[in-house]
């Protein structure tokens, strides 16, 4: 079984938005973006640009027919900045002309003017200011106020996690149509093809029914399409609309990074009591997320912040509090892992904490406070099939973690100027969207006369390879070859009301409703060929594509089959609903059963450090796996190589920095680093654990997509290892990422009052436009 898609990808064949044929008479779409982060606009004047060579139309806040507003969660986001302006980069105006260069050129042409106001960046700064985006969320078990007496051991301690950019290849953009009867049809690059058609119908005064929203695949997502490709869909759709001419609206690399959010920074608190044992007793924790200018989706990624506030830990006594912080940033958004890496980072800092102030391996610790069976979270709900020890001990005897541990103090020893660095990272992640009702999807499966299959789902194809997946369950549950087999695009009209593809669920949620629809269509098939060929319906079967009676050839083979029945009028289409069963949760008590099940794991980091120049490599990651029972190893795989590296990028060399006017510093390629193959873990070995995977995962394959990011947190402390052995173990803070800059003033504390050695005015790059 192998991944649908590459062979495709690398002759250039996949189809991406901008690889739609244009239609004639297109007009091209340019964004005029706030160039002041907080603001009331006094002025905008267009009318320069208007006049300027090509120039059919440009749009304001004013030329909206319904209603100016795209929040996803919180009505708090316009489309186009009509009073205020709430972050650099905020849409202003759309310029429509009949050429992208010259709707570019005509940007410069537009005047605006804003009465500036205070700039706030920093999430604690907010705060104080009671600038919250919801009322702030606590999860409690236990009592931990009562709970510090009973400690042997308690520490405190600060843990500041980074921003990420999503840099998936393929940049944010649309590419709208006019319909007749006043409707628009998007092409659209995004994970939420119902959240583009929503908004789209809301901005142009539309129902829903009017706006038809096509997805092809995606050059990536990784959660910064998830609500984010829906203002360029709207923006594309208003221009189409206004103008009933194609539009179309791909943002360039740096306005794309400039304009989008990214992964939520984060500072946090935590304080965590141990007793003799080494068992964690108590763990208080309080999140400050940068949320940027705009709800977007901060308060669904605060929540599943304190679901993994404990990560693969179980811990009687915890009191987790969020707060989401209203900064004058780009709105931040969902991001592989959707906040859980940033709770797991600190408490994997709380847990490193109390290792070196008491002088024990972090693993330690670590292993004795490991999940078991029926253990509850702190939201109640008990880990069922928990793998977490299994996977830490397969681990460690698969890759020998004491040996491991015996080479780098080894080689610690022989050597000054290099330093080697270990962490043990597990995982747990939990699987379904924690909003209870995003927790459904659809399949319609169509049989052709001639025995081929289309299947449309609510699943987007962003590189992950559900088409795949998909394909595969069809294949198995007809008993037909793959060939047959073609999933079609995601179309809004086709499946309607669909959750974004996100939250590492949708595999699950269309799979399980494509396994739904076959079988169906597969039992009623072999109804139909028991009358026809008067055989007992019970042992009928389609096997390799033969029909099949009691494990014996019954002279008929698929698509005579097929043909037969659609000639008696079998109806041979299906629509099938799923929604996972046994999901609920009260965000009154914030507890419940908000998850279907939840993956494990544990990786072994292995970093080593050059200690005159601060740079290091990351030699080896290994990682041991819960896939449960896995039905596509290349792409599982790939899955989890893929997800561990970009964590090890979140936590070793992507920085995101803003200056205090919220000018984002890092925006472009060459200020704004990510792993390459040359930074990816020269030695990256998955071993599958051997589970039984879980009934509410399809085929038993459990989601793969978000788990294994968190690895890269191990990168963090590996490099903190190596750090403490060469600086001989004084105080370190906790701050991601751990860039060499960082490292190096982290191996010279003498140095540690210099000012930051990251990126500073004037090194940034200029845009060409
Ligand atoms: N998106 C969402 C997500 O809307 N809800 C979630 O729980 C989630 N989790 C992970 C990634 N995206
Ligand atoms: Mo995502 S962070 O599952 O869109």
């Amino acid at each position: 079984m192998n991944h649908l898609d590459p062979q495709r990808h690398v002759r250039g064949e996949s189809q991406y938005l901008d690889d739609v044929p244009t239609q004639q008479g297109t007009l091209y779409a340019a964004v005029f973006e706030s160039p002041l982060a907080h603001g009331v606009l006094t002025s905008l004047d267009v009318s320069a640009a208007l006049a300027a060579p090509g120039v059919a139309r440009v749009l304001t806040a004013a030329n909206i027919p319904g209603h100016n507003q795209i929040g996803g969660i919180v009505p708090d986001e316009p489309l186009l900045a009509h009073g205020h302006v709430h972050f650099r980069g905020q849409p202003v105006a759309l310029v429509l002309a009949r050429t992208a260069r010259q709707a570019h050129a005509a940007l410069r042409l537009i005047h605006i003017e804003i009465a500036p106001l205070p700039i706030i960046t920093d999430p604690r700064v907010a705060a104080a200011q009671g600038e919250l985006i919801v009322p702030p969320r606590t999860f409690k078990l236990g009592d931990s106020a009562a709970a510090w007496a009973a400690c042997a051991h308690v520490f405190g301690g600060v843990a500041e996690s980074g921003g990420q950019e999503h840099l998936y290849i393929e940049t944010q953009g649309a590419y709208a149509f006019p319909t007749e009867m006043g409707g628009v049809r998007i092409i659209s690059s995004t994970q939420g093809p119902t959240a583009v058609q929503r908004h789209a119908a809301h901005v142009l005064g539309l129902g829903m029914h009017q706006v038809e929203v096509d997805v092809t695949r995606l050059g990536g997502g990784f959660g910064g399409k998830e609500d984010q490709a829906t203002p360029w869909g709207c923006l594309a759709a208003l221009g189409a609309f206004l103008t009933r001419k194609p539009v179309k609206l791909v943002l360039d690399r740096m306005a794309d990074m400039r304009m989008t959010g990214k992964r939520h920074p984060y500072s946090s608190d935590f304080k965590i009591g141990l007793d003799a044992d080494l068992k964690i007793v108590a763990y208080e924790v309080t999140f400050y997320q940068n949320a940027g200018a705009a709800a977007d989706l901060s308060p669904a990624v605060l929540e599943r912040t304190l679901f993994h506030a404990t990560n693969a830990y179980f811990i009687p006594n915890v009191t987790a509090t969020a707060y989401s912080c209203r900064t004058n940033l780009p709105p931040n958004t969902a991001f592989r892992g959707f906040g859980g890496p940033q709770g797991m980072f600190v408490m994997e800092a709380a847990i490193a904490k109390a290792a070196e102030e008491l002088g024990v391996p972090a693993s330690a610790i670590q292993r004795r406070n490991l999940l078991r069976e029926n253990d509850l979270f702190s939201y109640r709900q008990p880990a069922e099939l928990c793998h977490a020890e299994q996977a830490w001990d397969t681990a460690a005897r698969q890759y020998d973690l004491a040996g491991l541990r015996a080479e780098v103090d080894q080689f610690n020893q022989t050597n000054q100027l290099l330093k080697k660095g270990l962490a043990v990272m597990p995982i747990c992640f939990g699987i379904s969207f924690t909003k209870t009702p995003m927790n459904q999807a659809r399949a319609l499966v169509h049989i052709y006369s001639d025995g081929s299959v289309g299947i449309s789902t609510g699943a987007v194809e962003m590189g992950q390879g559900v088409n795949t997946k998909i394909a595969h369950v069809a294949a198995r549950t007809l008993g037909i070859s793959l060939d047959r087999v073609k999933v079609e695009t995601t179309n809004t009209t086709r499946v309607a009301n669909t959750s974004p593809s996100a939250a590492s669920a949708t595999a699950d949620l269309n799979g399980k409703a494509t396994e739904m629809a076959c079988t169906a269509l597969r039992e009623r098939l072999l109804a139909h060929a028991s009358t026809e060929y008067t055989l007992n319906y019970e042992g009928l079967e389609i096997r390799n594509e033969q029909v099949l009676a009691a494990g014996v050839p019954a002279g008929t083979d698929w698509e005579k089959l097929v043909s037969s029945a659609f000639w008696k009028r079998v109806a041979l289409t299906e629509n099938a609903h799923y929604a996972t069963p046994d999901l609920h949760f009260d965000a009154a008590t914030n507890t419940g059963h908000p998850f279907a099940y939840h993956v494990y794991g544990t990786a072994f980091t292995s970093v080593t450090v050059d200690c005159l120049r601060g740079t290091y490599t990351v030699d080896a990651l290994r990682i041991a796996h819960d896939f449960g029972q896995s039905f596509n190893e290349v792409i599982d795989r790939g899955q989890i190589e893929g997800g561990a590296v970009q964590g090890i990028g979140w936590m070793t060399m992507e920085e995101i920095s803003y200056n205090a006017e919220g000018r984002l510093l890092s925006n472009s390629l060459n200020s704004y680093k990510i792993p390459d193959i040359y930074a990816a873990p020269a030695v990256l070995d998955v071993h599958f654990l051997d589970t039984p995977g879980h009934p509410k995962a399809i085929l038993r394959a459990k989601a793969v997509g978000e788990p294994p990011l968190m690895y890269g947190i191990g990168a963090y402390f590996a490099l903190r290892d190596a750090v403490r052995a060469f600086q001989g173990h004084t105080a370190l803070p906790f701050s991601a990422p751990m860039t060499p800059e960082k490292v190096l003033v982290s191996l010279y504390p003498e140095f540690a009052h210099e000012p930051t050695l990251s990126l500073r005015e004037g090194t940034t790059t200029q845009s060409v436009l």
